[in-house]
């Protein structure tokens, strides 16, 4: 009688160590699961985004790819960068919500969007009256 509830205790507790593995596991998706990311490529182009409107899955691991073509532009997006997870190894590139492309270069970030409707701009003088402006759309 005793022995047959401690090996049930065991049982139990066997299923919560489990649990709680997976859990941690789902929690580092966007550092963890980069190698199965889908990668987005973004064009920073005198004075416009390509893609203009990018469409995102929420809980989903991407790697964004910036690459700058034109003079110096950044990619704007503060309320989608503060509501993502960004894999700690990308955090630094993302400054006060943008991340700033040089010219003739390519700023990668991994990171799991949450969520929403994001309004895009490039941060650099008259830019976005120039027509770099764009949005985020994640369902
Ligand atoms: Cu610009």
């Amino acid at each position: 009688m005793f022995r047959r509830i401690a090996i049930t205790a065991s049982s139990a507790l066997l299923l919560a160590a489990g649990g709680a593995t997976s859990a941690l596991a789902e929690h580092h998706l966007a550092s963890e699961d980069a190698a199965d990311a889908e990668t987005i490529a973004i064009t920073l182009d005198n004075f416009s985004f390509g893609p203009q409107d990018l469409q995102l899955e929420a809980g989903k691991s991407y790697t964004l790819e910036f690459t700058n073509v034109g003079f110096p532009h950044d990619f704007t997006a503060a309320e989608f960068f503060a509501a993502a997870e960004i894999a700690p190894e990308d955090a630094g590139k993302v400054m006060d919500g943008a991340v700033d492309v040089a010219p003739e270069t390519t700023v990668t970030i991994h990171l799991v969007p949450a969520a929403g409707s994001y309004d895009i701009l490039c941060g650099k003088p008259g830019h976005a009256d120039l027509g770099m402006t764009g949005t985020i759309t994640v369902n």
